[in-house]
């Protein structure tokens, strides 16, 4: 038997063992072999029952997602045909699953008669995330064992689920706490000894069949689990595959999810999400830090500033089982933050996302103070005060005085340059830029802003310190608003043209929304403050006369009840208001301008095409070190629809030649840089190329 496919024997248990590192991806390379030890255990009389386990660190994660779109995805023994031949064999099999058994490793699994998990096992089904539904009849065996509505919440979202739950569910039979593999052996040797009536998991009809009377409440539940869907098709045929486990015969079922799942994977959607899947992984791939560069230890974190970003920074770590000191300027500052905080879980809680304890848990790694003596024994420190330099130096040349050695000071800072800030302290080397998202306990997106100086093992740390907080983290270049903030810039850039010239909040946005964002520029316009905006233009000497005079007005958007929209009553939907509406009229005629009806496509035209142009010129600058690192930003930081799969991404299925010729077109129109197309897009556009040419080194 190869390596990748071991088998032993333990008092008539055969124990087939999988090891294809470095997660058991279901590779032709391993169903081959794992299709022939299954036939042969099966076909030998001295064999009573049959394990199926995994060495190294996880139960089988899933199908080989690099062979997607290659002939050996399907290349027989597939996935379907190994759990078929599991269902061929009349002997008591048990999955013995620890790590994650996600997609094609529980659909494994549930080809097996029974499964026993190591209680710190996680089971799911993430297809969904990658665009696809489960292909190995997952959409027709979970219902079966878990029931649809927990089946259909498990494969709509995509999120996996704990071994108790899985228990619970009946998607296990057995939990241990250690002795997986023994625990497994004896199961099935029970199981073969006391002649169980086995019963393949295709023929367990009791819990879809309760279902088929009550098709409404289904109905209801699968327009409750899609309707964040947004665009996305995948989700909604995770749901219709649900329902026809509910509706249709195992087979009928199966053969709908088999089409369905040649849709998906053919589809573009998926091809966008596939690539966020493995340009996630590509972003921690950072030069200069190679695995041979060890992190820091990281116990305890600073923050300073317990305002909105540096509570939700301070609820980051402390969510990742990390203390956190927090510091404001007086006690009142900081008692107002840490009420935020138990708010904030507190709301957790009354959505029973947090239990009780697990918040008092929390709010036991706080340690508030409001001197900054308290933060010497820190591993690393995050600054989140004002956006003003000079706030900055008072705080980097406090810390640079009571640091300990080998402390990582950060600043939380959107656009100032950390080159500056490194230098108000003796230890440039220790010094980068954690830009977190607003609300930061929620955003995923991690700029890590790596200064001229800041050490490789300090960027090993804070990259090694994000997975374990649950963000995503991106390293950027020292420019202003590096990556996404900079780019954010030139998609607003005509905001205010688009106003005057004949469009409105609403049609912008609303062609924002149809192509797949969670909402448009100015609904966010609101939702951040245009304030903020107002503060930088005035600081800069810029104009912006629709925005300026909403401002001068009070009206900073959601915050103020008014801004581009109207928010009766503290709702946070937008209302039309014909006041700007008069306003932009106004000021258009004002300016001599004979407004027009400006189409969708010219509304994209003149936002994401310079988004991507900038996208072009900070790789030309090595602000960012590949495309699809810009398109993890985007995905995670600003909601650019994944099914898209980031603006570079989306910039070659447009075609980057059509886009510089649009570009060219506005820029002889206006005269505007940001239409000025950067020599990497002419250049990729006149060889035919892509981003992704780019990035495989290709162009
Ligand atoms: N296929 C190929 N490579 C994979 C892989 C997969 N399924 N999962 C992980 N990798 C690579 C990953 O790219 C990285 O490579 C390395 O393994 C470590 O991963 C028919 C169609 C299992 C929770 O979606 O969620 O089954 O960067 O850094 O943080 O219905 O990997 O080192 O070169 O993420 O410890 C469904 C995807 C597939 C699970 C481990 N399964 N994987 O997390 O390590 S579709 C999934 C994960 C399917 C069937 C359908 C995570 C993990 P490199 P990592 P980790």
């Amino acid at each position: 038997m190869s390596s990748i496919v071991s088998v032993s024997s333990r008092d008539g248990v055969a124990v087939i063992t999988l090891d294809n590192p470095p997660v058991n991806a279901l590779s032709y390379a391993l169903r081959d072999p794992l299709n022939k030890a299954l036939i042969a255990a099966r076909d030998d009389d001295t064999v009573k029952a049959i394990v199926l386990t995994c060495a190294g660190r996880t139960f089988v994660s899933g199908a080989d997602i690099r062979e997607f779109g290659t002939p050996l995805t399907s290349k027989e023994p597939n996935l379907g045909d190994l759990i078929a031949t599991l269902e061929t064999i009349n002997k008591p099999t048990v999955a013995a699953i620890h790590g994650t058994a996600l997609g094609g490793g529980l659909e494994l699994a549930l080809g097996c008669y029974f499964r026993v998990a190591d209680a710190k096992a996680m089971v799911g089904l993430p297809e969904v995330k990658l665009g696809l539904l489960p292909g190995a009849g997952g959409t027709q065996r979970a219902p079966r064992l878990a029931g649809p509505q927990k089946a259909l919440a498990m494969i709509v979202s995509g999120n996996p689920i704990g071994a108790a739950d899985a228990l619970k569910h009946g998607l296990v039979d057995q939990v241990v706490e250690d002795g997986l593999v023994d625990a497994a052996v004896a199961f099935a040797a029970a199981k073969a000894s006391e002649g169980a009536h086995l019963i393949l998991v295709r023929d367990r009809d009791e819990k879809v069949a309760a279902a088929r009377g009550d098709e409404a409440a289904l109905d209801a539940a699968i327009k409750k689990a899609t309707a964040k869907a947004r665009g996305l098709v995948a989700p909604l045929r995770c749901a219709q595959s649900v329902k026809n486990a509910v509706m249709l015969p195992f087979e009928e079922g199966l053969k709908k999810e088999r089409e369905y799942f040649i849709e998906l994977v053919t589809g573009d959607q998926s091809k966008a999400q596939r690539h966020l899947f493995f340009a996630q992984r590509e972003a921690a791939k950072v030069s200069g830090v190679d695995k041979t560069v060890k992190p820091r230890a990281i116990n305890r974190v600073g923050v300073i500033g317990a305002g909105t970003m540096g509570g939700g920074i301070a609820m980051s770590f402390v969510n990742g089982g990390i203390p956190v000191t927090i510091l404001e300027a007086n006690e009142e500052a900081l008692k107002r933050g840490l009420a935020t905080i138990e708010k904030n879980y507190g709301i957790s809680v009354s959505r029973g996302s947090l239990s009780d304890e697990a918040k008092a848990k929390r709010l036991a790694l706080f340690t508030p103070t409001t001197d900054y003596g308290d933060l010497a024994d820190c591993d690393l420190i995050i600054e989140a005060v004002f956006e003003e330099i000079g706030v900055k130096e008072d705080v980097f040349t406090k810390l640079d005085a009571i640091a300990k050695p080998g402390a990582i000071l950060a600043s939380n800072t959107s656009y100032l340059d950390v080159n500056t800030i490194a230098g108000f302290t003796k230890r440039p080397q220790d010094v980068l830029g954690t830009h977190f998202f607003s609300p930061a306990n929620v955003m995923k997106l991690l700029e890590i802003v790596r200064g001229e100086k800041t050490a490789p093992d300090v960027l090993a740390t804070i990259l090694a310190i994000a997975k374990r907080i649950s963000k995503v983290p991106v390293v950027v270049g020292v420019c202003h608003g590096f990556v996404g903030n900079r780019m954010l810039g030139s998609r607003s850039a005509e905001s205010e043209a688009l106003l005057l010239e004949g469009s409105s909040p609403e049609s912008v946005d609303k062609a924002f929304t149809d192509f797949g964002w969670p909402m448009g520029p100015f609904q966010m316009f609101d939702l951040a403050g245009l304030d903020i905006g107002w503060r930088t233009r005035k600081s800069l000497g810029l104009k912006a006369v629709i925005s300026d005079t909403l401002c001068e007005a009070g009206r900073y958007g959601q915050k103020t009840g008014k801004g581009y929209y109207l928010y009766e009553d503290g709702s946070r939907v937008p209302k039309t208001d014909p006041e700007v509406e008069k306003l932009i009229a106004d000021k258009a005629s004002g300016k001599g301008i004979n407004r027009r009806t400006i189409s969708d496509q010219e509304i994209l035209e003149r936002t994401l095409y310079p988004m991507v142009n900038e996208g072009a010129l900070i790789l030309e600058e090595g602000i960012a070190e590949r495309p699809s690192d810009i398109d993890i930003v985007w995905t995670n930081g600003y909601g650019f629809p994944i099914g898209k799969g980031g603006p570079m991404f989306w910039a070659d299925m447009e075609g980057l030649d059509k886009i510089v010729e649009r570009l060219e077109y506005w820029h002889g129109k206006t005269g505007k840089d940001v239409f000025k197309p950067a020599a990497l897009l002419v250049k990729l556009a006149s060889e035919k190329k892509g981003f992704a040419d780019l990035q495989a080194g290709t162009a």
